[in-house]
């Protein structure tokens, strides 16, 4: 140890799986107990490698497209969602599907639909290649345009610059998310907000966080896969919000004893999309070291809790 002074680590909360990742994990899961292996899961369920190699280890077969999918078999589309032609394909395929896109991404895929449907043009802010903002964009592929961050803004070209809707990606920065907004409302007075905000919950609450511990901790842990939109967020969120570093880890072993040199206070996070023993993992491995004090930080209860898919409350063997 470096330091002298006490070593603490300051944990965000809320922490753990937000409501849709823990449906759409747990329609695998049912799917399993229910039909038995082998359960075909269209993507990663959702973006972590702990809970895709776990699903694995119990009979799950991940694939990238459905056309990998044996025809007798069932599949698991992930909780980012698929574009329309998707669930075309799943059932010319005569595919048995279980659709675990976490509800509120399908409010959105519905904002797109209605827009589209009133002839509104759609500025879709998003990161280009995500799954999330592919299946949204294929709800009306010829009035969805997507704007990558700021750098979208000048590029995007529209029918008409008066009848123009924004929606967003549900995983990105407020902050960085509103800038564009400001950016887009110059371009086109008159565009559209989304009735509702499209940054869900778990998304704004776990910014919210990380930035109460990034003002006070030198060093911010986010427990986060690397294709975690959400969860590479949070990295950013940390370093804009004051902390001095803040690094993306997939478990405790990633942690370098570098990281923590001459560190005394310690911000931990995770993205929600991460199951807690990994969280956990991380601390023993902080008290390890020394940092042996924790504080939970944040007084935002999350209760939100989504019923699992409707597909597995009937017998999907009834359609065989
Ligand atoms: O888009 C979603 C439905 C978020 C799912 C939860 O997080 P994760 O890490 O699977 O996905 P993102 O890359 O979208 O954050
Ligand atoms: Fe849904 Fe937000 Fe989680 S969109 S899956 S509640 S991160």
């Amino acid at each position: 140890m470096t330091s002298m002074n006490r070593r603490r680590v300051l944990v965000a909360k809320p922490r753990g799986y937000c409501a849709g990742v823990d449906r759409a994990v747990q329609a695998v899961e049912k799917a399993l107990e229910q039909y038995g292996a082998p359960i075909y899961v269209r993507k990663q369920i959702v973006h972590n490698t702990h809970v895709v190699q776990t699903l694995e280890e119990r009979g799950a077969i991940f694939v990238e497209e459905t056309e990998q999918v044996p025809e007798d078999a069932i599949v698991v589309f992930s909780a980012h969602g698929v574009s329309p032609a998707v669930h075309v394909e799943a059932a010319q395929r005569g595919l048995r599907t279980i659709d675990a896109t976490c509800p509120l991404v399908t409010k959105v895929h519905n904002e797109a639909k209605r827009f589209a449907a009133q002839d509104y043009d759609i500025l879709l802010i998003g990161h280009e290649g995500h799954e999330e903002v592919e299946g949204t964009a294929g709800e009306a592929p010829d009035r969805i345009h997507l704007v990558d961050g700021l750098a979208g803004v000048n590029q995007v070209q529209v029918k008409d610059p008066e009848r123009v809707a924004w929606l967003s990606q549900t995983t990105l920065s407020v902050d960085e998310t509103n800038e564009t907004v400001a950016a887009l409302k110059g371009r086109f007075p008159n565009l559209l907000d989304p009735p509702s905000d499209d940054i869900c919950y778990a998304t704004q609450n776990r910014q919210v966080a990380v930035k109460e511990i990034a003002k006070q901790a030198q060093l911010v842990i986010v427990v986060g896969s690397d294709n975690s939109s959400n969860s590479v967020r949070l990295v950013e969120v940390a370093v804009d919000a004051g902390a001095d570093a803040a690094y993306l880890v997939d478990n405790a072993s990633f942690i370098q004893e570098a990281w923590l040199e001459g560190v005394d206070t310690v911000g931990l996070t995770s993205g929600a999309s991460v199951p807690d023993e990994l969280v956990a993992g991380v601390l023993a491995k902080l008290a390890a070291h020394g940092f042996d004090e924790v504080e939970e930080v944040s007084s935002i209860e999350e209760n939100v809790r989504f019923a699992l898919p409707h597909e597995l409350r009937r017998d999907l063997r009834a359609a065989i």
